[in-house]
């Protein structure tokens, strides 16, 4: 693979900050976007633009085609059995608050149990307490071992059949754990349990099967693949989603409107009201022709040739101590703490050297709370960066030691 040719497709990335190459480390908040996703939302706006679904002009009918074209393309990237099981949202944070209100509202009552993990992110937690709230449910977790992979015995007594709902992240945006989420879904389903994946960190990562994985719901962010941001998807198995009544209420979701009352047109129609984002959507599928022609296989392999070759450079930086696993596979980041600055300082300096990373909890207080830090440094990585970015990472991190200490 050409690497550097296919880096100089975003050109973002080709740009000085503060006198030096701005090196990209913060592709786990939002990752850059290709050249062939910025011109088809040019091209969409300057040739295409309409309202999808409602006019039976050129326009509308060109936009209705890609925005459609697009479901299709989803359902493909993520392994779905149709593309009607593909609902557009503005990304993991909807799609999960989507499920609670819809499937969660109508099937747990109090008693139920729904289990988490002490990993997740905020937008995996605060739902289903808001949930168990107003149903009454029990919430239950999975505790982290020290080395950042989820309590196996835990699992083994928590895992029983009063769980209703199981959701949990395949990989931790905080400490690049990669969990067994096939073998977690099987476990799941053999308790009666239907699961929920926050795949944000991981779809456009690795290659992703929902069929395969044996989820009932996959959520994910365009932003964090190469789409543009407020685009974002929830994959439901049929089954579970016909069941599902609408969460949000307008145009589009209806099969007729009544004065006394309204039905629903069939999923995933119902579960997207009023004017989506036409041009997100239709960037979102440009975001994944560009993925699949560089090849998933291959953007996973340079992830982790990445990440490793990362832990292993970083582990040289005195009294750094990096999150989550020491060894074996991990998702594209490397979070870690040291008590000689604080992140937001660490992140400060870096930035003064043209290095853009995220410092903070990463919105997972729990699990700062876990590993007792206030807070941690991670740098994140795509397929567009490079061993010598690391390099240059490494070399700011020694010099920041020097300067702090
Ligand atoms: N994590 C990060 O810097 P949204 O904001 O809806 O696109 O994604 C939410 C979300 C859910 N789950 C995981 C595992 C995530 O990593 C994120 C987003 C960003 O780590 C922003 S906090």
């Amino acid at each position: 693979m050409d690497w550097h040719r296919i880096r100089s497709d975003f050109p973002v990335l080709d740009q000085q900050v503060h006198g030096h190459p701005l090196v990209y480390l913060d592709s786990a908040a939002s990752s850059q976007k290709p050249r062939a996703v910025i011109n088809t939302l040019s091209h969409y706006y300057e040739r295409d633009n309409a309202n999808v679904h409602r006019a039976l002009h050129e326009l509308s009918n060109r936009a209705t085609e890609a925005f459609e074209a697009a479901r299709k393309k989803v359902a493909r990237f993520v392994g779905a059995a149709s593309e009607d099981e593909i609902i557009f949202t503005r990304g993991t944070t909807e799609g999960i608050n989507l499920v609670a209100n819809t499937w969660g509202a109508q099937n747990l009552k109090a008693g139920d149990v729904i289990l988490y993990t002490g990993m997740e992110h905020h937008s995996n937690l605060v739902p289903w307490q808001l949930l168990a709230q107003r149903t009454g449910a029990t919430l239950k977790h999975i505790p982290v071992l020290d080395d950042g992979t989820l309590d196996p015995a835990s699992i083994d007594t928590l895992l029983n059949e009063q769980v209703k709902l199981f959701a949990f992240v395949h990989i931790s945006n905080s400490l690049g754990t990669i969990n067994p989420a096939k073998e977690l879904c099987a476990r799941a389903k053999a308790v009666g349990a239907v699961t929920l994946l926050d795949g944000a960190q991981s779809v456009g990562h690795l290659p992703i099967d929902v069929q395969d994985l044996g989820c009932d719901f996959l959520v994910f962010s365009g932003h964090k693949m190469c789409a543009p941001t407020g685009i974002g998807g929830l994959y439901g198995r049929m089954e579970l989603l016909e069941r599902m009544l609408p969460w949000h209420g307008g145009g589009e979701m209806i099969a007729e409107v009544r004065l006394d009352g309204s039905t629903y047109k069939q999923p995933p129609h119902r579960f997207e009201a009023g004017t989506p984002d036409i041009a997100g959507v239709i960037g979102l599928g440009a975001a994944i022709d560009y993925l699949e022609a560089v090849g998933m296989e291959n953007i996973h392999r340079h992830d982790a040739n990445l990440s490793h070759y990362a832990v292993q450079q970083m582990r040289e930086v005195p009294d750094i101590r990096i999150l989550g696993p020491q060894s074996g596979p991990r998702g594209s980041l490397v979070a870690f703490h040291f008590d000689w600055a604080h992140p937001h300082d660490l992140v400060e300096f870096a930035n003064s050297h043209g290095i853009a990373m995220r410092g903070g909890h990463h919105c997972t207080m729990p699990l700062m709370k876990r590993f007792k830090v206030p807070g941690t440094t991670r740098a994140s990585f795509y397929f567009y960066n490079t061993i010598d970015e690391i390099n240059r990472l490494v070399e700011v991190l020694h010099a920041a030691r020097k300067f702090f200490t």
